[in-house]
């Protein structure tokens, strides 16, 4: 296949040059002799294909990808997508490096002086299956059922045929599976208490919004495609306010910051709420017929809640708590971007249903530039073809049906008699620890770095210890892949066949294959079937995958009606064009006033979410309660995307090395300077680290950046517990987990 695109122009090609640069080390690399004129770029000289970045991230950007002599040369953003708009973040240009990477893993390998010792010898894929095979069929004979047998997968890869995965542990049988997720639980059950689900406004209209508060989120680093709207929306006269512990570079293109105490954001979303009861700025029609349960929370407000109090709890000055609720009010539209950092607390699910009901009484729900914006599923109807997969007859599982879920589990799992056995993904460790009848006894590891993300380090050393097989499926040496027996070697997005979505931006995206894949890999659902080869060979009708599978039928079999009506495209092949946005009858979610909660409507008194153990009503709910010195954040950087691409050595120049970072008085009272070498530690482990003193945080906190570098032993797990958020477990099978109520302290080393 060979097709041009002739509109590119230049500017791919200075991208490339810009990229190439850094290493220059490419095959035909399009380095050009320092004192000659550049040639004029020749678009025809290139195969171009459609790619998606397929990162758990809001922007999942489209990608145009250009390949000359089977070799990927550069990539840009495609100038379809107006989100996208032409241009990709630092790590999306890293992309060509990542792929070309000398650090990939290339071939199957086994850890044979056992997990840790680096003694790998290579196998042929036939091999590593064997193996595999011939475990997982001992678990069978051992045990009766396959539950000894765990899947932890998240988000590395969002493709929708890499569910495939999941696929795959169906098609052996009943498994043990992690459900749940680290990223945005708590919200998510939280709007779905008050809205009856998850739907936000498309990014695209905030240029609408005549006043912007980003509350707990940081866009100019996790959603750089986004901040183009805050200026636009700015440059239209919006306001914007940025809430957070950490004067963030979004907070340094607000016209307002406030420096909140860390979990107090409820008390403050309470105190805004009560001042527009007090000054009559709530919306009578939204309240009163959109809504239930507003008398019952208005009286709550009245009785329990001043906006003294809120300043106290808050840190923000009540003058300043009044100010803003007037002119949020007095803005027609004005919305609330409810960021995910902002909920990972042991009170965070309480707290977005403060900021949801805030938002409400603005009458600002189901407005074009309005909305409490969070996420959305809206654009994710696929088949799911590769996840649903059926159980080899005869399968044994976990008695009962209920099967496990997750944010994007739409097909759920199960027989009438038996189902997968759900156990927490925020809780790895101690939920290897404490599996029983049967133990797990071997897990497979796919598109996620539990060495890296998942909580409490030291726990899950110790929990590992009781696996007899850890598989990794991975692009890299990571940590985790040095826990492993065996690890295989996985495609990467520009070498196999998929389709992304967003849950933020309403784009949908092609992904096709444009190189042939590096060394051996291989992607995830061949994978599956070279399983599925194994295991029938070894056991007929042992496994249901398919044992061949052609990358391109598979993502074609994603697609159905009701995907192409949603975004007006007649075929998938549309998309090689660019990708195709939503037809949406308005930008804003809600915008019929029809709610999907039991009442069906606005629920500011929640019946479901008191059964299912928490208040009623938004109350205010107590974070966590500090147990060292310092709070210790650990949030998301800017050329990471969490364990992904800061290993890169074109990254290492952006961000050579980790800081912890604390304030210069903190800093003085423990006698520890500029880029001292300092130990941050808690009960559970110590992280070593160079300090960096930055008034942009709080005097008792400390912040440090999750990332890997391939050559430092940097892990902020070491410190950060396994401790639940409070709501998630609805709507993903597990709560969420208290990443930012971590206490700790530090001294000079
Ligand atoms: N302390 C702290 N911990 C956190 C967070 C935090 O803020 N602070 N954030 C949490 C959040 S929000 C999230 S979403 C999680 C993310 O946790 P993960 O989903 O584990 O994160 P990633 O590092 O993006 O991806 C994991 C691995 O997937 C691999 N990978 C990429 N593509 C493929 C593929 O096609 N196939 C296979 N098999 N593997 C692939 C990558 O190489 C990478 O090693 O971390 C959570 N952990
Ligand atoms: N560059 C980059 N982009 C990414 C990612 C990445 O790792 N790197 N990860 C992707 C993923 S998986 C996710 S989930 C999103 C995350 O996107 P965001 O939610 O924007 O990211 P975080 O950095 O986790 O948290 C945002 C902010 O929440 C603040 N915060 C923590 N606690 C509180 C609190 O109690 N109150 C308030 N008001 N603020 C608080 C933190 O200080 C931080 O600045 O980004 C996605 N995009
Ligand atoms: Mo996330």
């Amino acid at each position: 296949m060979k097709r041009f695109d002739h509109d590119s122009g230049r500017r791919g090609f200075l991208k490339g040059l810009l990229s190439l640069g850094a290493a220059g080390a490419l095959p035909g690399s399009l380095l050009v002799p320092a004192k000659s004129q550049a040639a004029p770029f020749d678009a025809s000289a290139y195969q171009v294909f459609r790619n998606a970045c397929p990162r758990n991230c809001y922007d999942t950007c489209s990608i145009k990808s250009y390949v000359k002599d089977g070799v990927l040369q550069f990539v840009e953003g495609a100038p379809e997508s107006t989100y996208t708009k032409g241009s990709l973040c630092v790590k999306g240009y890293a992309y060509p490096r990542r792929i070309y990477s000398p650090d990939r893993i290339k071939y199957p390998m086994i850890q044979e002086g056992g997990r840790g010792s680096g003694k790998w010898r290579r196998l042929s894929w036939d091999e590593a299956m064997d193996i595999i095979a011939d475990k997982i069929l001992d678990i069978k004979k051992r045990d009766g059922s396959l539950l000894g047998l765990g899947l932890t997968k998240y988000s590395g890869q969002f493709g929708i045929v890499n569910y495939g995965v999941e696929g795959m542990m169906s098609s052996l049988g009943y498994t043990t599976r992690f459900v749940g997720t680290p990223c945005w639980p708590a919200g998510i059950d939280a709007q779905n208490y008050d809205l009856g689900d998850m739907w936000c406004n498309d990014p695209e209209d905030m240029v609408k919004s005549k006043y912007i508060i980003v509350w707990g989120a940081n866009p100019a680093w996790c959603s750089m495609h986004s901040m183009k709207y805050l200026y636009e929306a700015k440059r239209r006269g919006a306001k914007v306010l940025v809430i957070d512990p950490i004067f963030t570079q979004t907070a340094a293109k607000a016209d307002v910051f406030w420096q909140v105490r860390t979990g107090a954001d409820g008390a403050l979303a309470l105190g805004m709420a009560r001042h527009l009861l007090d000054m009559g700025l709530v919306d009578k029609d939204f309240v009163e017929n959109h809504a239930v349960g507003f008398e019952e929370f208005a009286d709550y407000l009245r009785k329990n809640v001043t906006v003294e109090w809120a300043s106290e709890v808050s840190g923000i000055p009540a003058s300043e708590i009044r100010e803003v609720t007037e002119e949020f009010a007095a803005a027609k539209p004005a919305t609330v971007w409810i960021g995910y950092g902002m909920q990972r607390h042991t009170n965070g699910g309480a707290m977005v249903r403060s900021i949801d009901a805030f938002v409400a009484m603005s009458g600002n729900i189901g407005v074009e530039g309005g909305g409490a914006r969070y996420g959305h599923l809206a654009t994710w109807g696929f088949n799911y073809h590769a996840m649903v997969q059926k159980q080899p007859e005869g399968s044994v599982g976990f008695a009962g049906a209920s099967g496990p879920k997750g944010e994007f589990d739409f097909a759920g799992g199960g027989s009438a008699k038996y189902s997968d056995r759900a156990v927490n993904i925020n809780k790895t460790a101690q939920e290897i620890l404490d599996a029983r009848d049967p133990e797990l006894k071997m897990l497979w590891i796919s598109c996620k770095n539990p060495f890296a993300q998942d909580f409490d380090r030291n726990k899950l050393e110790r929990a590992f210890k009781k696996l007899e097989m850890v598989v990794s499926v991975e692009q890299f040496f990571t940590e985790t892949v040095k826990h492993s027996d065996i690890v295989l070697p996985a495609t990467t997005l520009f070498e196999e066949w998929n389709v992304n979505v967003s849950y933020w931006h309403y784009w949908l995206s092609l992904n096709e294959q444009a190189i042939k894949p590096m060394h051996e890999a291989k992607s995830n659902i061949e994978i599956a079937a070279a399983l599925s080869r194994a295991m029938n060979r070894k056991e007929p009708g042992s496994c249901t995958f398919a044992q061949e599978v052609d990358g391109k039928e598979w993502m074609v079999k994603e697609f159905n009606k009701g995907i192409y009506g949603l975004f007006g495209i007649e075929s998938w092949e549309d998309l090689r064009n660019g990708p195709a946005k939503a037809k949406l009858a308005s930008s804003a979610s809600w915008n019929e006033k029809k709610f999907r909660t039991p009442s069906g409507k606005y629920e500011f008194k929640s019946d479901l979410c008191a059964k299912n153990g928490f208040k009623a009503l938004p109350e205010y709910v107590e974070v966590r309660k500090a147990t060292a010195p310092f709070r210790l954040l650990t949030p998301h950087v800017q050329y990471a995307l969490h364990s992904q691409f800061v290993n890169l050595d074109w990254m290492e120049a952006f961000y050579p090395e980790p800081y912890v970072f604390i304030h210069p008085d903190a800093a003085k009272a423990k006698g520890i300077g500029e880029l001292d070498m300092v130990r941050v530690f808690s009960s559970i482990g110590e992280v070593k680290v160079r300090a960096k003193l930055t008034k942009n945080v709080q005097k008792d906190c400390l912040v440090m950046y999750e990332a890997w570098f391939r050559k430092l032993d940097f892990n902020v797990q070491n410190v950060v517990d396994d401790c639940a958020a409070d709501m998630g477990a609805m709507k993903t099978g597990a709560p969420g987990v208290a990443i930012h109520d971590q206490f700790v302290d530090i001294e000079r080393i």
